[in-house]
């Protein structure tokens, strides 16, 4: 999700806004915030994360499920 056009490694545009930064990684990161406490996701709880954009990388979320809840980051 988020690095079909173009698919280069960067997530691309999901809120539409026309850049690629943040607030894409902050509408990933509630998208799946949201899913916790539904009785279908317990098998994925985990750690969730979002990033800025540095000069090294693009915005991204982090997501595991390592069977606690975890949340660090901005
Ligand atoms: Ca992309
Ligand atoms: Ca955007």
């Amino acid at each position: 999700m988020s690095d079909a056009n173009p698919p280069d490694g960067m997530m691309d545009d999901p809120n539409g806004d026309g850049k690629s930064d943040h607030h894409d990684a902050a509408l990933l990161y509630d998208l799946i915030d949201a899913m916790y406490g539904k009785p279908w996701y317990s098998r994925f709880i985990g750690g969730l994360a979002k990033y800025t954009k540095t000069a090294s990388h693009g915005p991204f979320v982090h997501v595991d499920v390592r069977g606690f809840r975890a949340r660090w980051g901005q």
